[in-house]
């Protein structure tokens, strides 16, 4: 079949963000706006020709059209085998899964994470390159640029692949695969994990309940924690990935996942409750009774990982984004390893994880992983906690309790100003950058500002240097205030303002988090202006 070009002109907004492009739908529905920017992917990764290209997303409205669209292009741009899963969907970690496996040159993941989905929400499209981690920073940049001198598009005319079926077909010289997207990623599992120890668990009548939130991780966790560990059909609900997510917000968190929070806080709660995002790369875990942020999740998780058999005596190092609280820090002292620090987003944690410098990683925006795949991996982290409670014996109050008074307590919350002008996010960040060289020395309630300045990030596998990646002000070991723009948001801008204090071990452990942060919290605004800048009497999120 013949190869059609197509003539088009730029869109001027089509620069990746934190982790892709994301915008509104109707935005992507524009004609020429998907393939303008994925033929400018293919334009810049030329391997993908004669090569293998993953495929797949959330289930989100409009990935379906938006896989047909990329099946022809790929086919004109000569791509030999296209890996789909069926139906259209793959969660984030399966996708970098079976890059990895098939040795694919790069794969187009369809999503906005945890964005809401339908006509009036959120799409957004993902390169990741081979080896299954995103798009680098310097890949993007060309991306972009290229995305604003192209010309025209290259694409094979189909009348569009059954993708509801698995099989094979063709596409002009171009073979489509339609794939289980569930099997091999359980097969990783169960490398990873001891899954008999923790059937025997579930077995033993501990419960858990597992909310997918109508998102793409529902049947992953059917087939991983139902099917092959045993659990009760009612362990996992809102299983089933719907186009506009139910309706709702598939944010794992306090607010997002309220119905979950609820039963957790609730009479007889199960053992452990999570809940995963939009992609299946986020996660939540909650005991009866307690919270665990993201950043003690990924805390105890490296500090229990011996337990693990894909992880006993193979930890080299840990890693955390710059705003993720310090509590991973801590345990990678006491094991004599260490813990890098990364601007946000799971793409600077590529090099480190290839390079096995880390092998645990986490970020306080819910995510965390190992080096089993190259993004977060929300289901991983659930079935990381199972096996240490299956193993220790402890539920997860009592792993949170001795980590505590092993390490001590960083009491952490962000706070989210959404939807700003970005006239005035853009004035406290400058306000800001502004007054940081003279804060050092000043003191506060929390203590002598030790550090003040905008976090900069030199690579040390490639070398490649990041700036402007947050401002911080730190208060030696005992806190910390971070504020950055946030890099995934589709409308205006988003304001993060991140908050730790640390507490010693011989301190006050099981104070509720925001009476605990409030004294910083007040400090926050009186160094950072937000409030009296913005208008803004209070964050719009609080996690
Ligand atoms: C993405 C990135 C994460 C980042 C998060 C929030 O996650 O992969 O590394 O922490 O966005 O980024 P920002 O603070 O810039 O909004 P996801 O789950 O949205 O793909």
């Amino acid at each position: 079949m013949a190869v059609l070009q197509i003539a088009t002109q730029p869109f001027a907004d089509q620069r990746p963000g934190t982790s892709g492009l994301r915008k509104k739908v109707k935005v992507f529905q524009q004609p020429h706006y998907l393939e303008n920017f994925v033929q400018s992917v293919f334009d810049c990764v030329e391997e993908l020709a004669g090569a293998t290209l993953v495929l797949g997303g959330d289930g989100r409205y409009h990935n379906r059209e938006a896989i047909q669209t990329i099946l022809r292009l790929a086919a004109g741009n000569r791509v030999a085998h296209v890996i789909v899963g069926q139906g259209g969907i793959v969660s984030t970690p399966a996708a970098s899964n079976l890059i990895r496996l098939h040795e694919a040159a790069g794969g187009f993941l369809f999503t906005a994470s945890h964005n809401p989905a339908g006509p009036d929400g959120d799409f957004g499209v993902k390169f990741n390159i081979a080896g299954g981690g995103q798009a680098p920073e310097n890949l993007t940049q060309r991306i972009y640029e290229q995305s604003r001198s192209i010309q025209r598009y290259r694409v094979v005319e189909h009348p569009g692949i059954d993708i509801d079926r698995r099989g094979a077909a063709k596409i002009g010289d171009t073979m489509i695969e339609v794939i289980d997207g569930v099997a091999d990623y359980a097969k990783l599992m169960e490398r990873l994990f001891n899954f008999d120890r923790i059937a025997a668990w579930l077995k033993a009548g501990h419960l858990i309940r597992y909310d997918a939130l109508h998102a793409v991780t529902g049947p992953y966790a059917r087939r991983i924690l139902v099917d092959l560990l045993g659990a009760p059909g009612d362990a996992v609900v809102n299983a089933i990935p719907l186009e506009d997510f139910g309706g709702g917000h598939p944010d794992p968190n306090l607010v997002y996942a309220k119905p979950l929070v609820d039963i957790a806080f609730g009479k007889d709660p199960p053992e452990l409750c999570a809940a995963s995002d939009g992609d299946g790369d986020r996660n939540m875990i909650l005991g009866r009774h307690i919270f665990i942020s993201p950043g003690d999740s990924l805390a105890m998780l490296a500090a229990n990982h011996s337990v693990i058999p894909g992880y006993k005596n193979r930890v080299h190092g840990f890693a955390r984004s710059m705003p993720t609280s310090r509590a991973v820090d801590q345990v990678a002292d006491k094991l004599g390893v260490k813990c890098y620090e990364t601007p946000t987003g799971w793409k600077f944690f590529c090099n480190l994880l290839d390079a096995g410098k880390a092998t645990i990683c986490g970020e306080e925006s819910f995510g965390t992983g190992s080096d089993h795949t190259r993004e977060k991996d929300g289901l991983w982290a659930v079935l990381a906690w199972l096996n240490i409670l299956a193993e220790t014996g402890k539920d997860v109050q009592a792993i949170a309790g001795s980590h505590w008074s092993d390490f001590g307590r960083h009491y952490y919350a962000r706070h989210d100003y959404e939807a700003l002008p970005g006239a005035d996010a853009g004035a406290v960040m400058k306000e800001l950058e502004l007054v940081l060289p003279r804060l050092v020395g000043k003191q506060f309630d929390a203590g002598t500002i030790t550090q003040s300045d905008s976090f900069s990030y030199d690579d040390p596998v490639d070398g490649s240097h990041a700036e402007g990646q947050g401002l911080r002000i730190v208060f030696g070991r005992s806190a910390r205030i971070v504020l950055r723009q946030s890099g995934t948001g589709t409308s205006g801008a988003t304001l993060r303002l991140y908050l730790e204090r640390y507490e010693s071990p011989d301190g006050i452990l099981d104070q509720p988090v925001n009476i605990a942060l409030s004294p910083l919290a007040t400090i926050a605004e009186k160094i950072t202006r937000i409030g009296e800048l913005t208008g803004r009497k209070s964050p719009t999120l609080v996690t």
